[in-house]
């Protein structure tokens, strides 16, 4: 995991469910928790509630949503899984993969304790759907050098993107439980 930015689980009692934040420890680091707060100002927050429903209302500027059913896991949107390519998604702030898929959240008893399932996957990887990968082999889509280096470390390590790679990538959306 990007020791830079990590993420904390926490169960809430006030309201059922898993609360995942998504700590930036630059930003904690530079700003403290003591001089107004400044280490959620800005685009890139030091501590951020990762809100099950997607819709990251509490980030809305001008909004006066002060959070809500959706935003626990499962929640009222029933997302049972936190990953790379999710909705939202186990990213850091640079974008890149965080190293870890959540799944299987939930709880086990009414009132009572929350369960899940982690597994680390890589991180500082790039998150791409299957059609760009598709064209980018066909060659009707242009990929960055990190994209490309990313599929190619992921697949066959043999210096370019080739099927090999392709197969890879498959195989990893399989194993993390997202469609491709
Ligand atoms: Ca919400
Ligand atoms: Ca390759």
């Amino acid at each position: 995991m990007n020791p830079a930015c990590t993420f904390r689980t926490r169960s809430c009692a006030k309201m059922p469910g898993l609360l995942v934040w998504h700590i930036d420890q630059g930003q904690v680091t530079t700003w403290g928790f003591r001089s107004g707060n400044r280490v959620n100002v800005g685009p890139v927050h030091g501590v951020a509630l990762v809100q099950a429903d997607g819709l990251n209302q509490l980030r809305a500027p001008g909004g006066k949503n002060r959070g809500d059913a959706g935003d626990p896991w499962p929640g009222s949107t029933d997302n049972t899984v936190f990953g790379p390519a999710t909705t939202p998604a186990a990213l850091d702030n640079q974008g890149l993969t965080a190293g870890f898929t959540l799944d299987s959240i939930r709880q086990l008893q009414a009132g009572g304790a929350m369960a899940f399932r982690l597994t680390l996957t890589p991180t500082g990887g790039v998150v791409l759907a299957l059609p760009t990968v598709n064209g980018a082999l066909l060659g009707t889509a242009t990929l960055s050098q990190a994209a490309l280096d990313s599929l190619d470390a992921q697949g066959n390590q043999n210096g370019r993107l080739d099927l090999g790679d392709w197969l890879a990538f498959l195989q990893a959306k399989q194993v993390a439980g997202v469609a491709p």
